[in-house]
């Protein structure tokens, strides 16, 4: 793969004026007739040929202005359609004709038939896999779609836009228009073609147009797509309230498939969805599944207006897109569920997801400068840490600053492809801060490591804060300058109640927030009358790394008094590191420290705090936070060990408190969704996985998967029984009765394949190879690969990770394998060898070697060519 550099961006020489679509749908031989019409840009080159993307494509016509061209006038080849010598018309038409296969289509990018659905996947480069086209997010045209079809097969024939109307069209087949008239990218492109049953309702917009909604799942499904609509007419409605953002077209559809690469994209007016985050019931669905879905479907309308009405110049810019749509559908979640407890969902995500990626051979700016393979930067770093760099924009900036800011953007480039800089211009200009400092953000990979220490005059009645700032090397990039931190910062007194200094020297503060510009800084507080307890990153206001020496009684009292309970959270969780990263050097002789076990315990027992911050509180480092905190030379059964010891003293310690926590947190009534529900059963579930430390015995959680009513309560147990005692009969039992209750239902049969997967110990990789034999296992099917591989992989690190490097060596094996069909799903998975360095010598050497064999393989897709590069450098 050629290195695309962004330094090399350049406007096309022609301009696209308007895209003509004829499909005639077959299985394995659909034709694709294209009618483009183009005129050249204002001051381009007159002699430039006309070059067109492709991929996997062969000509089967050519013609200009409606007359068959030449051979010696173009040259196409499976990448590219060139065509010279143009006749002087302007604008002109040409009119070009591919046959595809959908069915042969593995790598599910372009059009794909899978379960006798027709699907397209165009984001980032799969347009080209279905004509040959200009296939960059800078060309926008509107898009006339044709789609013929058999009838019986295929009664529904959906595209973008609106609908035109439709006919028979000679023998069992029939046709349908369609006609989007805002302008677009070929990755917005769509179409989805077969038999499908819907539901239907009705939005009605503030200014009072009617939108028809619809979401298309497979037959007998229905029922289970209610929760979606629910979060998509809530999505809608909040993007008029919070953002003034209106939908612009009469209908508004959702397709649930179940092969897809991601979990859902964006396509104007035909959202396609994987499956997962579509459909829900109690039976099936978990708590997280619906949080994900509310997410996911309100994450993909939102993109309606930040990334279709306005979308990217080019894909260095994803983040323009992704980095603030996510911002948009964090806070959308954060209205509609509990906000300080969202904060630490999120943060905990991005610590386990981004930083890890952030600190290792895939690190990248959020907005890049070099790519071989797009596909490879739809990444947390893009996603996660993009949306984080917009919520410091809007911290820095004060809510209406932001909203303005915003309101501008929109404004200004409704309809437009853009930059970052055309971003945070209009933020600059609302605002008339110089935000040059501030984009470095997107320039500078690396998560910056700030170092605190404060030191209290009791004369002069001042508190010093001395800050330092460093951002580590990353590929590519050595020398880093320092950033513009936004730290949101608070004093407490002893007694818990806030201190208000008078003045702040040293440093911009204003509104709670510290301004960390330098690369070292001191602010002094003044007229503090006492020692002040440091609230450092409240909200964690900026994505760094904080280090501050604090002693366990102020990090108490943080937990106790923060008016911040994100701040609780990590106060708590700051308590708890110290013993947790002992432990994984005393393994099982680890002992737990009081004191960070009573103010959890404390925690835990406060009834006047939300049941869902209680339980995410208890929920501590996993292994391999506990890994990333360690950096180096980890042994993962040895983490293992010593966070199970420590499990068992806090378990032993809070017994009565699980106890009181098992039987109360009750939800009275039939299930619902709800977040205040879900708080109480993530804290009596969580009360269970204590209780079966203390208790070492299975029966608890047998009773609990016997008694379980909803899908939550049921996976808790089950895991529970698998994990903690995975050689049981009990366990054995349960998992059976699960799969025979469950098989014909794929995305809870993806969960059964997840428990086992995650089993800890070096014996669960024979349990994966024998799973992969198991009729239920479906290779083709992504999310039957992610749910055991995937799972294995990322989430298993005593498994893949085991001592004799077999984890490794099955891993690589199943990559190549993968990657011969399906090169995305392949590089994903491949990901999740990033941390590969900091383990111990012996193991770190069975990853390379593994590493290596992959790299050698003379079959490797660009996808999986990349990681393995970028990975071993
Ligand atoms: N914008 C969408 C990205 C996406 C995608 C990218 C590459 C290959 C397959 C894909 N499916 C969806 C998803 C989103 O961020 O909303
Ligand atoms: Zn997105």
């Amino acid at each position: 793969g050629q290195v695309i550099n962004l330094a090399d961006y350049r406007p096309t020489d022609f301009v696209l004026e308007r895209v003509d679509l004829t499909f005639e749908l077959d299985p394995t031989e659909t034709k694709v007739e294209s009618r483009l019409i183009f005129h050249r840009r204002e001051g381009a080159d007159t002699s430039a040929p006309l070059v067109l993307d492709g991929d996997e494509l062969a000509l089967a016509g050519l013609l200009f202005d409606q007359i068959e061209m030449a051979p010696d006038q173009y040259t196409a080849t499976p990448e590219s359609l060139t065509v010279r010598d143009l006749p002087e018309s302007d604008p002109f038409e040409l009119t070009i004709t591919t046959i595809i296969n959908p069915e042969a289509n593995t790598k599910l990018m372009g059009l794909y038939r899978t379960g006798g659905i027709y699907s397209t996947q165009c984001e980032a480069e799969g347009f080209r896999r279905i004509t040959y086209f200009p296939d960059r997010p800078d060309v926008l045209a509107p898009y006339t779609v044709n789609i013929i079809a058999e009838k019986a097969t295929n009664p529904l024939l959906l595209s973008n836009g609106n609908f035109l109307g439709g006919a028979g069209y000679g023998e069992g087949k029939h046709f349908a228009a369609w006609f989007d008239p805002h302008p677009k990218p070929s990755y917005l492109f769509a179409l989805v073609a077969g038999d499908l049953g819907v539901i239907e309702d009705t939005f009605t917009t503030m200014s009072g147009r009617e939108v028809a909604l619809k979401i298309y799942v497979e037959h007998g499904k229905e029922p289970r797509a209610g929760y979606a609509m629910d979060a998509l007419k809530r999505s809608m409605k909040w993007d008029e309230d919070v953002f003034g953002r209106e939908y612009d077209l009469d209908i508004f559809m959702i397709v649930a498939v179940s092969d897809f690469n991601m979990g859902a994209m964006e396509n104007k007016g035909l959202n396609v969805f994987n499956d997962k985050y579509v459909l829900a019931d109690p039976e099936t669905a978990t708590d997280a599944d619906y949080a994900n879905i509310e997410a996911i479907i309100a994450h993909e309308y939102f993109h309606n207006w930040t990334g279709n009405r306005i979308t990217c110049r080019d894909w260095f810019q994803l983040c323009l897109k992704e980095g603030l749509t996510v911002y948009r559908d964090h806070e959308f979640s954060s209205d509609q569920r509990s906000r300080p407890v969202k904060r630490i969902a999120e943060v905990r995500h991005l610590k386990s997801e981004q930083f890890p990626e952030d600190g290792g051979p895939l690190a990248h700016p959020v907005r890049p400068t070099q790519y071989r393979e797009i596909n490879n930067f739809y990444t947390t770093t893009v996603y996660e840490k993009g949306s984080e760099v917009t919520r410091m924009i809007a911290t820095l900036l004060g809510k209406e600053t932001f909203k303005k800011g915003m309101d501008l953007y929109f404004e200004r480039h409704d309809g437009q492809a853009v930059t970052i800089e055309d971003f945070v211009k209009c933020f600059e200009d609302v605002s008339g801060r110089d935000l040059a400092q501030f984009s470095l953000w997107y320039q500078q990979a690396g998560t910056p490591l700030v170092t605190a220490s404060g030191s209290y005059d009791a004369t002069a009645k001042t508190f010093a804060l001395s800050l330092e700032q460093m951002i580590p090397a990353t590929p590519g990039q050595t020398d880093k300058k320092p950033m513009h931190i936004p730290l949101s910062l608070a004093l407490f007194a002893e007694d818990g109640a806030q201190l208000q200094p008078s003045s702040v020297t040293g440093a911009e503060y204003a509104g709670e927030i510290l301004h960390l510009t330098d690369r070292a800084q001191t602010a002094v507080f003044h007229c503090i009358a006492s020692r002040p307890v440091v609230s450092i990153n409240r909200s964690f206001s900026a994505p760094i790394k904080l280090h501050f020496d604090q002693t366990a009684a102020d990090l108490a009292l943080l937990a106790r008094n923060e008016t911040d309970h994100f701040a609780r959270w990590q106060a708590l969780t700051d308590l708890a590191l110290p013993t947790l990263l002992k432990a994984a050097r005393d393994g099982h002789s680890a002992s737990a420290d009081r004191t960070f076990v009573e103010p959890l315990l404390a925690a835990a027992a406060d009834d006047s705090l939300e049941p869902a911050f209680r339980a995410q509180a208890l929920a501590l480092p996993s292994e391999s936070d506990i890994a990333r905190e360690l950096g180096g030379n980890n042994d993962p059964d040895a983490i293992h060990a010593g966070r199970q010891a420590i499990m068992k003293q806090v378990a032993d310690a809070g017994r009565d408190v699980f106890l009181k926590l098992h039987e109360t947190m009750l939800t009275a009534g039939d299930f619902t969704p709800d977040a205040k529900s879900a708080g109480r059963r993530a804290l009596r579930n969580t009360a269970l996985v204590y209780l079966s430390y203390a208790e070492a015995s299975p029966s608890r959680a047998k009773a609990a998967f016997d008694a379980a009513n909803n899908m939550t309560d049921l996976m808790q147990a089950l895991t529970i029984l698998a994990h903690r005692f995975p050689d049981s009969a009990e366990a054995a039992d349960a998992l059976e009765t699960f799969r025979d209750r469950f098989a014909d239902n794929a995305l809870v049969i993806d969960k059964w394949f997840s428990v086992q997967a995650t089993i800890p110990g070096a014996k669960t990789l024979d349990r994966v190879v024998e799973l992969m034999e198991n009729p239920l296992f479906i290779r083709t099917n992504p999310n039957r690969v992610r749910s055991l591989i995937g799972t294995f992989a990322f989430t298993n690190p005593t498994g893949i990770g085991r001592a004799d490097g077999e984890g490794y060596r099955f891993l690589a094996r199943e990559i190549l394998d993968i990657d011969a069909r399906n090169p995305q799903l392949a590089a994903r998975l491949l990901t999740s060898m990033r941390s590969w360095r900091s383990l111990e010598p012996v193991r770190a050497e069975h990853a390379r070697k593994a590493l290596t064999e992959i790299q050698q393989s003379d079959k490797l897709s660009t996808d999986v060519r990349d990681i393995v590069e970028r990975t071993l450098q």
